[in-house]
């Protein structure tokens, strides 16, 4: 057994309310995917995993913002996946894993890794959402747009994962603030939301329109990706990539319950966390944000 399985934190700690978590068919399905073989700078994002849910024992298990106790309906923790191979090779294992959490009607939660790893849960998403009849949209969040077509040789690098999913459906980008000259011209600028647009709204009477617009660009369906170098470097410098003037924590937390209400979220994952000693809050933030996510998808 691995460590990652990090023993079900979530499924098994019962302290708290005093109540019983659902211990058959858990609600949902956090998949570790331990990958990093693309980053372009700092490695060490296939620790990233393994920190969250570490961190995970330490998050409050009850949800003061929904008023709910999520860990109830039964949280699984399931083996990582492993793969010292190509990022495609990688995809497809994800894409298999996510389709089986999926066929089960459970609530796939990739966690990275590096954002590669999303690749094969969008692929997952996708078939499942328009073999139902229903439209596929994926929400990203993160400092950099990871439209290339093509880096470093592979079409599944971390730097392709957008333009991979916009092959499956519309995408909106919120918190860019880094991208390639290149890149400028592949974008649908309607769905983009600016890094430097969200601060100039700030203290703003439109503050949230922004928030708005996302949703706008959004269909039925959504998997949400979010990349940890979306927030501001103040708040999670454990990342490989940091960029200045990223987004707040409770900027990311009122767009996760607009698009939570307004669409149904297929679907997430939070990616490039670089654990990095005596910085362990981000590992916490990683944590808590997973679990604020579920909270606000099933009060919804
Ligand atoms: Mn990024």
């Amino acid at each position: 057994m691995s460590r990652y399985l990090g023993d079900d934190v979530w499924v098994g700690r019962g302290k708290g309310s005093g109540s019983e978590p659902e211990k058959d068919g858990a609600a949902a399905v956090i998949v570790p995917v331990p990958y990093d073989l693309t980053s372009s700078w700092r490695k060490g994002a296939d620790q990233g995993p393994r920190a969250l849910i570490e961190a995970s024992a330490y998050v409050e298990l009850y949800d003061i913002e929904t008023d709910s106790e999520p860990w109830l309906r039964g949280i699984e923790t399931s083996a990582p996946v492993v793969c010292d191979g190509t990022p495609e090779r990688m995809s497809s294992m994800v894409r298999e894993r996510v389709e089986e959490i999926l066929s089960r009607g459970a609530l796939p939660i990739v966690l990275g890794g590096e954002h590669s790893v999303t690749i094969g849960a969008v692929q997952a998403a996708a078939a499942a959402s328009k073999s139902a009849g229903r439209s596929f949209s994926v929400l990203q969040v993160d400092a950099h747009a990871d439209t290339r077509e093509s880096y470093h040789g592979s079409t599944h690098n971390h730097a392709c994962v957008m333009a991979r999913a916009r092959e499956h459906g519309p995408i909106v980008q919120v918190g860019i603030r880094a991208i390639d000259a290149e890149e400028r011209p592949g974008l649908d600028e309607r769905r983009v939301v600016w890094a430097h647009d969200i601060a100039a709204a700030r203290g703003a009477p439109s503050r949230d329109s922004w928030m708005d617009r996302a949703v706008d660009g959004l269909a039925e369906d959504v998997y949400l990706t979010i990349d940890l170098d979306a927030f501001d470097p103040s708040q999670v410098p454990a990342t490989g990539t940091p960029e200045p003037g990223g987004l707040d924590w409770y900027e990311v937390n009122d767009l996760v319950r607009r698009v939570a209400r307004a669409r149904r979220i297929v679907g997430f994952d939070v990616v490039e966390l670089l654990p990095m000693p005596g910085h362990h809050a981000s590992d916490f933030l990683a944590a808590r944000l997973v679990y604020r996510v579920l909270a606000e998808i099933w009060a919804a």
